[in-house]
């Protein structure tokens, strides 16, 4: 057991089961995988994003009905620009269909959703739909869907420390009011509140990276590999990673 102290082997089965014991507030995902699940099948490539964003509704509607408080989902890097147009294009078009048919399903679950990432390059259609949801999803109070769209970490920590030199040299701020919290104020992930540091992050389909994702969020986390590619992955995938997460003991750098 590595829940720690007296009585826990006492402590009835079900107790250690219960919801609130070591759940993470935010789980984050890079979704790995959809192009060697697409070629594995013989398929196009397109048919993998399309069974990916599939993947995307299960793992929503499972980690809301888990209670967490925020899912982050890597959609598109500042580097899948230089994938093939058509590629590119095609992947720019699957927000507007995912919301198109899950929007009603969000509102019945109460879910919020949220963005992170640079609106450059991104098609004025996608951005419509994207605030739209945003707007119809505003006043929902339960689970935050975050997606990091056209994201990049190491972009996102250039941009905060310029706008932080921008206040010090005009004199808002002096450069020993810096620390982290207000470092934070300055990251696109300011948007979701209270939950910017990932607990658990999750990737698909055997690779073991971080690829430029949540970098300063991630300091903290524990990660879960999944060799299954992402169009495979589902609830009972995300359950195992909570459960997994469930059994570690998160230190902070402490003994
Ligand atoms: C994408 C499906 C999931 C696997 C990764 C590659 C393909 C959902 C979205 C999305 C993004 C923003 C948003 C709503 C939905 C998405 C891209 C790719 C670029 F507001 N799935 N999905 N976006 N894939």
């Amino acid at each position: 057991m590595t829940l720690g102290g007296h009585g826990v082997e006492s402590t009835p089965n079900n107790m250690l089961e219960q919801d609130n014991i070591n759940k993470p507030s935010h789980v984050a995902i890079i979704m790995d995988g959809n192009g060697r699940w697409a070629e594995q099948q013989g398929q196009p490539r397109k048919v993998g994003h399309e069974e990916g964003m599939e993947a995307v509704r299960r793992v929503t509607r499972r980690a809301s009905e888990r209670g967490i408080d925020v899912l982050t989902l890597y959609a598109f890097s500042t580097e899948n620009w230089k994938r093939p147009p058509q590629e590119v294009h095609f992947l720019m078009q699957l927000p507007i269909r995912f919301f198109d048919t899950f929007v009603p399903e969000l509102q019945e679950k109460n879910v919020k959703v949220n963005m992170i990432g640079f609106e450059d390059k991104v098609p004025t259609s996608t951005k419509k739909a994207i605030s739209k949801a945003m707007e119809q999803t505003k006043d929902n109070t339960g689970m935050i869907l975050n997606f990091a769209f056209n994201y990049g970490g190491r972009a996102e920590i250039l941009e905060a420390t310029k706008e932080l030199c921008k206040k010090v040299a005009s004199n808002e701020l002096s450069v020993d009011d810096i620390d982290e919290r207000l470092f934070e104020e300055h990251l696109m992930t300011h948007s979701i509140g209270d939950y910017q540091d990932v607990d658990l992050l999750i990737r698909s389909s055997g690779e073991q990276r971080l690829s430029n994702f949540l970098l300063w969020q991630n300091a903290y986390s524990e990660f879960y590999f999944s060799e299954l590619l992402w169009p495979e992955f589902n609830g009972d995938v995300l359950d195992e990673a909570l459960l997994s997460y469930k059994n570690r003991q998160r230190r902070y750098g402490a003994l």
